[in-house]
């Protein structure tokens, strides 16, 4: 229940990597955007627009941009990755939130679901989570640094 797409993208060179969280409206993305950033769960209103913050993972620098989900604010999404080029070398992280709601789908039946073994050009990664208490969002993190921090 409540999925959304990260896409990481690097915009200055190795010093900033652009985060796009974009997913249906009420799914917690701004939960998980200042959870992040404060490891508490704050009280949210619908997104009109989007929020941007920068977070900080072991030195690795994100910009990190929240997109507002309503059905009016979808035909938007694509000013914040307009070029294709933009995607090209994304990695894409799918958090499946609200683990804590009976009967949301496990990242496993996420995965299926939405057969993501058929992508093959990008890097991908499904993460179980909990926006209200955070379980789950230290791996979130750990695996975007993965993604852009050469070993
Ligand atoms: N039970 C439960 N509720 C959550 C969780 N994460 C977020 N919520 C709640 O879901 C509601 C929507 O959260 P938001 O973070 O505002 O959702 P959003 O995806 O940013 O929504 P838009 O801005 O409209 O696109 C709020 O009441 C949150 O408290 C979770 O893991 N479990
Ligand atoms: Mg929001």
């Amino acid at each position: 229940m409540g999925f959304f797409l990260t896409k990481l993208m690097t915009v200055f060179g190795d010093r900033e990597h652009k985060v796009i969280i974009v997913g249906l409206d009420n799914a917690g993305k701004t939960t998980i955007l200042y959870q992040f950033l404060t490891k508490e769960a704050v009280h949210t209103s619908p997104t009109v627009g989007s929020n941007v913050e920068q977070i900080t993972v072991r030195n690795t620098h994100f910009l990190v941009w929240d997109i507002g989900g309503q059905t009016s604010l979808r035909t938007s999404w694509y000013s914040y990755y307009c070029n294709t080029e933009d995607l090209q070398n994304a990695a894409i992280l799918i958090l499946a939130n609200k683990q804590d709601v009976k009967g949301s789908m496990t990242a496993g039946e996420i995965s299926r679901c939405l057969t993501l073994d058929a992508i093959t050009t990008h890097n991908w990664h499904v993460q179980a989570c909990c926006g209200l208490t955070g379980e789950g969002l230290t791996a979130c993190l750990d695996w975007m640094r993965s993604q852009v921090v050469v070993n």
